[in-house]
């Protein structure tokens, strides 16, 4: 059992609301770290619009064509981010996914009202995303917004929105949920925010003079099962995400579901 980072409190918002902003900030040497590697990936990826850096843990992805740095992999099993996650998910737990979701200043994408559950390959469906953000992220420069409680309705309608300037191409259809309720999650550099599989999230695009920069990182319970015979994913534009060959590790604890750590390492 790792350390308890998360108060009871925060554990139980969390599983109220599916998302929790804890009382905690990643220590100076460690947001340092992720920041100088978030820049590099940043950088080494031009031709890819840095909203959409999906997988940006794993070197040479095949299926989304990003260069991606293996040192993020490294960074996202850290212990104080598995110890938070363990207390959300379990002690069995998989890192299988990461998503630098960068807005530059004035020309930051949306991100459509969406459940990332819709997407994810991951039966039972079980998941937390640990949210880092890279830059300070307002209502400004297009924060992450999430609808509390919108986790416990299970699945929404979503539907294709044929939008050229969102970054995901399926978002919730109309009238699925109620956005007046939904929360602006404000950060500053190194704060983190966690939030759940199902929980209804999106956020705005960036106007502003500001950078809008974040990693998420997603982990799920090493009781669920990685299923790779599910179709490739379309995320917009003419990007998709194929999870055959997706590589995920172990992090913490054992696997229960039969999962496959070979393919595509
Ligand atoms: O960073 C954002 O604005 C959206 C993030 C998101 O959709 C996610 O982490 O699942």
């Amino acid at each position: 059992m790792g350390r308890r980072i998360l108060s009871d409190d925060e554990v139980e918002r969390y599983h109220r609301d599916g998302w929790v902003t804890p009382d905690y900030r990643l220590p100076d040497e460690l947001y340092t770290e992720f920041k100088t590697v978030i820049e590099d990936l940043i950088a080494s990826n031009p031709g890819i619009r840095p909203e959409q850096l999906v997988g940006a843990h794993v070197a040479g992805d095949r299926s989304s064509g990003i260069k991606g740095k293996p040192r993020l992999l490294e960074l996202a099993q850290s212990p104080d981010l598995l110890d938070m996650v363990e207390q959300l998910i379990g002690p069995d737990v998989i890192m299988w996914g990461s998503q630098v979701f960068s807005k530059k200043s004035g020309d930051g994408l949306a991100i459509p009202w969406h459940q990332d559950g819709q997407y994810w390959p991951i039966r039972p469906l079980a998941s937390v995303t640990v949210w880092i953000a890279i830059d300070a992220s307002t209502v400004e420069n297009g924060c992450l917004r999430v609808v509390p409680g919108s986790h416990r309705n299970g699945l929404l309608k979503h539907e294709v929105s044929g939008a050229a300037d969102v970054a995901l191409d399926q978002g919730l259809a109309a009238g699925t949920f109620d956005e007046t309720t939904a929360a602006d999650v404000e950060l500053q550099p190194g704060q983190v925010s966690l939030h759940h599989v199902n929980v209804v999230h999106g956020s705005n695009p960036n106007h502003s003079t500001k950078r809008r920069c974040a990693y998420a990182i997603r982990y799920m319970p090493a009781t669920s099962l990685f299923d790779r015979a599910i179709p490739p994913v379309r995320l917009a534009g003419n990007q998709t995400i194929d999870y055959s060959e997706r590589p995920i590790w172990l992090v913490r604890g054992r696997d229960q579901a039969g999962n496959d750590f070979v393919r595509g390492h």
